[in-house]
């Protein structure tokens, strides 16, 4: 199962506290304090992963707790300090208050370090409380507490181009001739179930990040099919991409899938429609003659029917093309 959401509870380590001790050594009756400090309670971080695309583990571990400080010993040692507790989460990974879903932060790149949750400070010895008329402190600080919070987690992938279509259409097909992703291919409906991310190697050392994500069907915007959840994960992208099979076998044929595919973008809202788009119409090995694909490009407005790039990824025909449409559009603002 994708998961994108997860509720986890945060608890940094609790300070160790301070100890009481008076130097004891031979032909030294009275030694002073020699109490040592409480170590610092550890804290919880959160570090973005490259390789990682779900929150599914959090559903079996919501709880990341960091480890206590430990308390101060005689001879003036210091208790050991918590161990920080760093965990791995997806980029793209937002983390809010559970309660007053206040943004925390938002873990977008890989290697970035972001402190949740600090550790509470180990407390002081009692060497620390000598003073000219109280030479044998008993006092000590306790360790402060840890913080503890709940945090909802969501996850919205992070790509450069969103592949949106109707299932069938070929989406993961074109991810997997363009790219390293391997998702599963399959010719029936809602193969792909998670979204997945395929990084296009470009001249100059640059890329493009492609994210195929579960197929939409009319209707979705109300529930149907798997939903227009998934549209969430390319709202952060900067071009869309309709990949739409051209086929005879399309059901619905060609037309109407883009309507629809129009009609559920217009749907979700947010800004969504107004990304750039391109149109990759897919499988026209399957159309030799290209009647189809005449038809289709002639029941387009004029502003769409520039924006088409027919396609085969199993010959592979028109994909150098999209590319470097694909490029240049990223490239353009
Ligand atoms: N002939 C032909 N078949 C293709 C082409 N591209 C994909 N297919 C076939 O179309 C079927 C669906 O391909 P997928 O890549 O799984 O489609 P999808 O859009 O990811 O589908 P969902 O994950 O269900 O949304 C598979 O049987 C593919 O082999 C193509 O260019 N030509
Ligand atoms: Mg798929």
């Amino acid at each position: 199962m994708f998961v994108d959401t997860a509720t986890v509870f945060i608890i940094s380590g609790h300070g160790g506290r301070g100890c009481v001790s008076f130097r004891r050594e031979k032909y030294l009756p009275n030694g002073g304090p020699d109490g040592g400090d409480g170590g610092d309670g550890g804290s919880v971080f959160f570090i973005g992963e490259i390789n990682l695309n779900t929150l599914s583990r959090f559903r079996h571990t919501p709880k990341l707790v960091a480890q206590n400080g430990q308390p101060g010993g005689s001879n003036n040692c210091s208790g050991k300090k918590g161990k920080d507790l760093l965990v791995k989460v997806p980029c793209g990974t937002m983390v809010r208050n559970a309660e007053t879903e206040e943004l925390l932060c938002e873990i977008l790149e890989p290697g970035i370090k972001v402190m949740l949750a600090h550790g509470g400070k180990g407390g002081r010895g009692n060497q620390h409380f000598a003073t000219s008329v109280n030479q044998a402190p008993r006092h000590v600080e306790e360790g402060k507490p840890g913080v503890a919070c709940t945090a909802a987690l969501e996850l919205k992938v992070i790509a450069d181009v969103g592949l949106v279509g109707l299932p069938n259409a070929g989406k993961s097909s074109l991810i997997s001739v363009v790219s390293h992703a391997r998702p599963k291919i399959a010719g029936y409906p809602f193969t792909t179930l998670r979204p997945h991310l395929g990084v296009i190697e470009r001249p100059d050392y640059r890329s493009i990040v492609m994210a195929d994500i579960p197929g939409i069907i009319e209707g979705a915007a109300e529930g149907k099919g798997l939903g227009i959840q998934f549209l969430k994960h390319v709202e952060r992208t900067r071009v869309l991409l309709a990949v739409i099979d051209i086929s005879e076998f399309a059901d619905p044929p060609a037309d109407k899938a883009f309507k629809i595919v129009q009609q559920e973008i217009k749907k979700f809202g947010r800004s969504l429609s107004e990304k750039k788009m391109l149109i990759a119409v897919n499988k026209i090995d399957l159309d030799p003659e290209q009647t189809l694909l005449s038809r289709f490009i002639s029941r387009l407005s004029k502003e769409d029917a520039q924006r088409v790039y027919p396609i085969s990824t199993v010959t592979r025909k028109g994909l150098g093309a999209l590319i470097t449409a694909l490029d240049r559009a990223l490239t353009a603002d």
